[in-house]
């Protein structure tokens, strides 16, 4: 029988995969093992798999729903498929900052397969974090007074008319006036399927604690930021063209770092739908 080899990756999160060739139907026993593998680091990563357009979306469709980002270019032909580019003559890049996809949707994408098409020659990695380790590195003090707090999400500032991407991502980043809802979610969340507690708030997207004013929620999450972010909590992904990131949107955070200017970054992602969060 076929086994895939799940190694971990330097840093404190994800592990990379092995042994299994995405550009073909996965068999249903080595599907569940990879699915455990997900649950269980949140974050995985597959290397040299030249996925096809097609081959990508077989592959996301065993997840579950394919859920279409509405603020993202698509790849065309592929409605399914969304763009995060950076052109050589572009300075900012997509994701450039800790955030956890989507937590700005009252139902946020459970997450999101990212495939490596073009890449820098050097520079372009991406940063991930998870927000289960955060969790479990907080005092327990810290554990009862977030068990009780909720906090406002946004899509507004980061998508929606004014924003940054609004101004400087023409094209990349479209329909901003669809970025016109906040979401309420749990500071402490249950992952629906680990059933392990993770920490979700995130900087890009949450704005405030429910109930609390912005003033009064700003130092309480700069400093969860700042905890979580740290280094014993984080892997640096290095990618090539081929490789595949698989994340877990309720307990991992991304940062996708901006230091190539003048070289083109092209990736193709697929995201997945989620359910809500308690
Ligand atoms: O380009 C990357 O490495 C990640 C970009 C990002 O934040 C995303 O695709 O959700
Ligand atoms: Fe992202």
């Amino acid at each position: 029988m076929n086994k895939i080899n799940i190694q971990p990756v330097p840093g404190n999160v994800g592990v990379e995969i092995q042994g299994v060739d995405l550009t073909k139907k996965v068999p249903e026993s080595l599907f569940e093992e990879i699915r455990e593998a997900f649950i269980e680091n949140g974050l995985i990563f597959f290397r040299n798999q030249n996925l096809t357009p097609e081959d990508q979306i077989r592959f996301a469709e065993q997840w579950g729903k394919i859920n279409i980002n509405r603020f993202f270019a698509k790849v065309e032909g592929y409605d399914q498929i969304a763009e995060v580019r950076k052109e050589p003559d572009q300075k900012g890049n997509i994701g450039g900052e800790w955030h956890t996809d989507h937590s700005y949707d009252q139902i946020p994408a459970l997450g999101s397969i990212l495939l490596a098409k073009e890449i820098p020659s050097k520079g372009g990695d991406t940063l991930f974090a998870s927000m289960y380790k955060a969790y479990e590195n907080l005092s327990d003090g810290m554990k009862v007074t977030l068990e009780n707090l909720n906090a406002i999400h946004s899509s507004r500032h980061i998508f929606g008319d004014g924003s940054v991407y609004s101004k400087s991502s023409k094209g990349r980043i479209v329909n901003s006036e669809l970025a016109t809802q906040d979401a309420i979610h749990p500071v402490i969340i249950t992952h629906p399927e680990s059933k392990k507690k993770a920490l979700y708030v995130n900087r890009a997207f949450t704005l405030r604690f429910e109930g609390w004013t912005d003033e009064e929620s700003k130092p309480l999450l700069n400093y969860l930021y700042d905890h979580a972010a740290c280094e014993n909590n984080t892997t640096r992904f290095k990618w090539s063209p081929g490789s595949i990131a698989f994340w877990d949107n309720r307990c991992t955070w991304h940062n996708a770092l901006n230091d190539y200017h003048g070289e083109r970054r092209l990736m193709h992602r697929i995201t997945i739908e989620g359910s809500a969060l308690v």
